[in-house]
């Protein structure tokens, strides 16, 4: 018999990249989902039906909900990747962000005990570089002390200290992955590299004009999504249970970030002005110039990318850099394995072909339209 793994937020970044890495190592894999009204799960389309990859309905914010399912899956690991995971959300809906992030990790531990499966079931916890916030040391490592600055940080600040008190008090295999940012072609499009990658590959192809960003200055150690949910299921392989950071150990400012997809949108920017007033000029357009889209004419001098207050912050987190030399150490982690360039290069292409999938199918259904009107298909 394979082993069985329980994941929360299966129809997240993580939790789809998890779920390919289980099924591929032989694992039965079941994931928590919750009823929306729009029933297609892009990220995980593409495994529903797979004989070894089950869905079930529950929710963080329902203790009973979360032990039936416990109780019926009876799995040998699970990955509590569920949160409400946008920090700057979290300062319009503290209450919920408290609930899921801090409540819901306590929930998710309880009904492992409840099941009686405390002895026999390991616990992944996501926590996230976050707890450091107003950092007192930087780079940050295991013994770095936390200040989290954020609705979000301090309700993920409750998960850790839950998590440990448990495997204290308990006895049980619970450890947290503190997970510096990382992204994918799967992230969700109000992180900041995505954003930024959705906007090169639309401007690029005509189809928007400026992208409006908050702080540039920030400073982020931004990773391959897919390298890391490795190493999640290493922390659970280990052979006692401890928490690890897991970051690059490199370090890029959004500007850098930005910069750099446009780049490979075929787009030279250049910064000038400060705070407010920061713009991003196009020095140079290489772009190719296919006659079927919408960009012949050219973008040098054009404003870009300017700085708008509403994607400022009431507090925020400016100077995130990881050690990865624990999970080096001690998991045998690779945290070189896809590179700063080699992460914007993949997001960015994954974007450009996506908008013009896109666009290709609106200029289908637009001549379809006009067709129709003018009789030519019936
Ligand atoms: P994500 O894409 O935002 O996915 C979050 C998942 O949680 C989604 O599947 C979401 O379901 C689910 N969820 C939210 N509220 C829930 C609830 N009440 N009950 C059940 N499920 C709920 O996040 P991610 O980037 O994959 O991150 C995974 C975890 O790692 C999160 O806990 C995040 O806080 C943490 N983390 C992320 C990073 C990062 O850089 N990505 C770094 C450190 C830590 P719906 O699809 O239904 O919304
Ligand atoms: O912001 C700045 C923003 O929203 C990164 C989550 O996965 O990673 C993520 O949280 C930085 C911040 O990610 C915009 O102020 C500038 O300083 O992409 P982000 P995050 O807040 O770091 C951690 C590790 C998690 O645990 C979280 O779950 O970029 N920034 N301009 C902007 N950010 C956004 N979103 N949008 C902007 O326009």
């Amino acid at each position: 018999m394979g082993k069985v793994a329980l994941i929360t937020g299966v129809t997240g970044q993580d939790g789809s990249y998890l779920s390919e890495f289980l099924l591929e190592k032989g694992y039965d894999v079941h994931g928590i989902i919750r009823r929306s009204s729009v029933d297609f799960r892009e990220r995980i389309a593409h495994l529903e039906g797979k004989p070894h990859f089950h869905l079930h309905y529950a929710d963080l914010g329902d203790s009973m909900s979360i032990v039936k399912v416990v109780d019926k899956v009876k799995p040998n690991e699970i990955y509590n990747l569920a949160a409400q995971s946008h920090v700057q959300v979290s300062f319009d809906s503290p209450e919920f962000t408290a609930d899921v992030d801090a409540t819901g990790v306590l929930r998710v531990l309880e009904a492992v005990r409840a099941c009686h499966l405390e002895k026999t079931c390991r616990i992944y916890q996501a926590s996230t570089s976050e707890l450091y916030g107003k950092v007192e040391e930087v780079p940050q490592n295991e013994n770095t002390p936390f200040h989290p600055y954020s609705p979000y940080a301090v309700a993920k600040l409750y998960g850790f200290w839950i998590v440990k008190e448990y495997r204290e008090a308990y006895n049980m295999f619970c450890c947290s992955g503190i997970l510096f940012n990382h992204e994918s072609e799967r992230r969700g499009e109000t992180f900041v590299t995505r954003k930024i990658t959705l906007a090169a590959a639309r401007i690029s192809q005509g189809l928007q004009d400026c992208l409006y960003l908050g702080n540039l200055d920030s400073l982020r150690d931004w990773g391959y999504a897919k390298d890391y949910v490795e190493c999640m299921w290493l922390i659970l392989q280990n052979d006692k249970p401890e928490d690890f950071v897991i970051a690059t150990g490199v370090q890029h400012s959004v500007r850098e970030f930005t910069e750099l997809a446009f780049k490979h949108a075929g787009i030279e920017l250049e910064f000038k002005g400060e705070g407010i007033k920061e713009v991003g000029i196009c020095v140079k357009d290489n772009r190719p110039q296919p006659s079927d889209i919408n960009h012949q004419t050219s973008l040098v001098g054009k404003t870009l990318v300017a700085v708008s207050e509403d994607f400022y912050r009431p507090t925020d987190v400016v100077n995130l850099w990881g050690d990865p030399t624990k999970a080096k150490a001690k998991l045998g982690w690779n945290p070189a394995k896809t590179s700063f360039e080699e992460l914007v290069k993949l997001m960015v292409e994954h974007d450009i072909a996506k908008v013009a999938a896109e666009g290709a199918a609106a200029k289908v259904r637009t001549n379809l339209a006009e067709y129709l009107e003018k009789g030519i298909v019936k």
